[in-house]
């Protein structure tokens, strides 16, 4: 079975694409974003799968492409078009190439216009393909910059995509309204740039009038997309915080292991955030744990020490993942949730103080 799994990046509009094959757990990642690669690597853990590539569709004008730091992160290769220009790349990929992952393969498609080097990757069984920025949803990317052409763009489509399938899902690198995916069908007939009865030089004429400001982010984005997305400077991006081996999760919190925290306890304060009846009801509580329950946290934020990481806590690891976000609102930076909660600290049978035996 295939697992897929659309992701998004609100600044630049960006989805990234997940694909495995659930028998092997071999997975690809087509246009990650630099800003979500530890999102991804989380997500990429949680399903249990290794990440053996990331692609990219084109050097990207307006994000930096998360491959670089997915491949120190998870040991991914890194595959761009060999057409791209860019460097730094475990693999260069040309029309007609498969990338396998598992018992699966997505198919190259050179499928230039947008930039000169862009690629579409088209499923095996041609159930779906990855655009990137060549057919969008009822449009197609601009080809006013990064050597694009508008010709070369609509002989790609009509020749490489609309050539696909009618049922074929097509999903781009970027919507800016939130449209999420769409079919050759679809765009054939509906794609007031593409489709119809549109001519080539129609869709030149199209183009030459589309009069878009340059992505804000096109001088820091394309030299280091040009890197496969390694900084200038490796000091530029925020590293893992270091004051405990922590594990970021796909929700969004930073977690701290039940065994580490029993052996550091001195070094943190454990924040309880349950109802003061639970804190001293049958569960007990952590040695030296501050109460303050969830609903007063943000009111009583300012009370709270910060020359320690705190870690919190509460029942079951919900309503202290909550907490760690107010934290991070109200300025701490060092947090941290105990998943599980007491439910699973007692069930490790960790120390606690007060509650029944
Ligand atoms: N406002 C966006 C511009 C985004 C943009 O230009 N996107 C390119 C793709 S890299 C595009 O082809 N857009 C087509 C369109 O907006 O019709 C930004 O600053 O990043
Ligand atoms: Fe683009």
């Amino acid at each position: 079975m295939l697992i897929f799994r659309q992701l998004f990046d609100p600044q630049s509009s960006t989805y990234s694409y997940l694909l495995a094959d659930s028998r092997s757990h071999e997975a690809v990642l087509i246009d990650p974003v630099f800003d979500q690669a530890r999102r991804d690597a989380a997500l990429i853990q949680e399903l249990g799968l290794e990440l053996v590539a990331t692609l990219d569709t084109h050097v990207h004008a307006d994000h930096v492409t998360g491959a670089w730091l997915l491949k120190q992160t998870c040991g991914s290769a890194i595959a761009v078009s060999a057409a791209s220009g860019a460097t730094g790349a475990d693999r260069t990929l040309a029309h007609g190439d498969r990338v396998k992952f598992g018992n699966r393969y997505l198919e190259v498609r050179s499928t230039p216009g947008h930039t000169h080097g862009c690629l579409t990757f088209g499923l095996d069984d041609e159930s779906m393909a990855f655009t990137g920025d060549c057919v969008l949803i009822r449009g197609s990317g601009r080809t006013d910059f990064q050597q694009g052409d508008a010709r070369a763009l609509y002989r790609s489509v009509r020749s490489r995509i609309f050539s696909l399938p009618e049922v074929c899902l097509l999903y781009p690198a970027h919507d800016y309204r939130g449209l999420t995916v769409t079919s050759v069908a679809e765009e054939k007939k509906h794609n007031p740039r593409l489709g119809g009865e549109v001519g080539e030089a129609d869709y030149v004429g199209y183009m030459k009038n589309l009069d878009l400001p340059h992505p804000k982010k096109i001088d820091e984005a394309v030299p280091a997309n040009l890197r496969c997305g390694q900084p200038g400077n490796e000091a530029s991006f925020a590293a893992d915080p270091g004051w405990a081996p922590l594990r970021f999760t796909f929700s969004g919190v930073w977690e701290v292991e039940p065994h580490w925290l029993e052996e550091n306890l001195s070094t943190v304060h454990v924040l309880d955030v349950r109802e003061p009846e639970e804190f001293t009801g049958p569960l007990g509580h952590i040695r030296g744990a501050t109460l303050v329950p969830l609903g007063e946290l943000a009111a009583r934020a300012k009370e709270l020490p910060k020359d320690r990481p705190i870690v919190a806590v509460c029942r079951a690891g919900s309503r202290s993942a909550h907490a760690t976000a107010i934290l991070q609102k109200a300025g701490f930076t060092d947090v941290a949730n105990l998943p599980g909660g007491m439910l699973r600290w007692r069930g490790e049978g960790r120390g606690v103080e007060g509650g029944a035996i």
